[in-house]
């Protein structure tokens, strides 16, 4: 790097050491205090930052992108999905924009095999039981039954890197691996996961046992669980969502589960975060929904990574090089 060190303004706290390491390369601003910035707080930092570096908490849209001044040239997010931030209207600005893909792959797919088990197996409520204060009445052949998961069908919506990591995982728990995705993904992976490609995600809805969503939110996939589609799901089903709320109609699947046409789901990303309604909380307490606050990828070998990955980003693209994990607008 040559000439003036960039200026990075970063939105929320970040590990030590990738704070540290940023303070050494750039002329880094950081959130010591880690509240989020308020949308005013945020147009000050486009407005003077050659760099920002936001997370999924901060609202990066085209009224933001246009208050830029024209020394804004990257956005640089601390997180894989990028729908935070309004990717087409910065690419109109001439703002590059990256993400940080690959390390927290195997993380979330774990975190999601975990959820997959915690709903028919009872996990919470049995953890609960022996929280309380009335504690555990002691074993009984009927007590505390689950249903089983190994033999039974995963319906993978969004077979990428999170989607091919859920399955390997899912395939050594005994699962048939079934698929919905844009493009039938090449023939190796399908065979390494003895995956069955559904053309219509309907009638792959209809015959699965679980359902796991991991697919990116785009405008294409907003409610792509919507009313119509959650009621093909079988009553005997499970929907499990690591991805965002906003694929799922989150109303219609509080409803479902409700009325029992659901038997039960597993969410860490929610539509309206980081709010959880009554509602929630009262199916939360029978058991039918397992709530987690979009911890998929929170490790602390994760976060250091992603923070490695920013700090990659930055200075390959102010060495003058293509950063690599740019993120291009998306062809939908
Ligand atoms: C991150 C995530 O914690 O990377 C993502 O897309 O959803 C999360 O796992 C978050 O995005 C960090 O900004």
């Amino acid at each position: 790097m040559t000439g003036k060190k960039p200026q990075v303004v970063v939105t929320r706290k970040l590990p030590d050491a990738v704070e540290t390491r940023m303070r050494e390369l750039f002329d880094t601003e950081l959130n010591l205090d880690d509240v989020p910035l308020t949308q005013p707080q945020l147009v000050a930092a486009v407005k003077s930052a050659d760099v920002l570096v936001p997370t999924v908490s901060d609202k990066i849209d085209e009224a933001i992108i246009n208050q830029a001044g024209d020394q804004l040239k990257l956005i640089a997010n601390f997180g894989n999905g990028t729908d935070n931030i309004d990717i087409a209207a910065a690419s109109r600005r001439g703002i590059t924009v990256t993400n940080t893909p690959r390390v927290l792959t195997d993380d979330t797919a774990d975190m999601i095999m975990a959820m997959m088990l915690a709903v028919p197996r009872r996990l919470v409520e049995g953890a609960q039981v022996m929280a309380s204060p009335d504690g555990w009445p002691g074993w009984s052949p009927n007590w505390m039954l689950g249903r089983r998961v190994s033999g039974k069908r995963l319906g993978i919506l969004g077979m990428g890197r999170i989607g091919a990591a859920v399955a390997r995982r899912a395939k050594a728990f005994g699962l048939s691996i079934h698929y919905s995705n844009r493009q039938r993904v090449h023939p190796d992976l399908e065979e390494e996961l003895e995956a069955t490609y559904w053309e219509s995600l309907d009638q792959m809805l209809a015959r699965m046992d679980i359902i796991s969503v991991n697919c990116p939110f785009t405008p294409a996939t907003f409610h792509l669980l919507s009313k119509r589609r959650l009621e093909l799901i079988q009553p005997t089903a499970y929907v499990v969502n690591a991805a965002r709320g906003e694929i799922i109609d989150e109303e219609a699947l509080l409803d479902a589960l409700e009325a029992g046409r659901i038997s039960g789901a597993a969410l860490d990303v929610f539509e309206n975060e980081p709010a959880v309604s009554s509602r929630m909380r009262k199916l939360s307490e029978q058991g039918k929904l397992v709530m987690l606050p979009h911890m998929g990828s929170a490790t602390v070998e994760g976060r250091s990574e992603m923070g490695e990955k920013v700090i990659i980003n930055i200075r390959t693209f102010f060495d003058g090089h293509r950063p690599p994990d740019r993120v291009l607008p998306s062809r939908d």
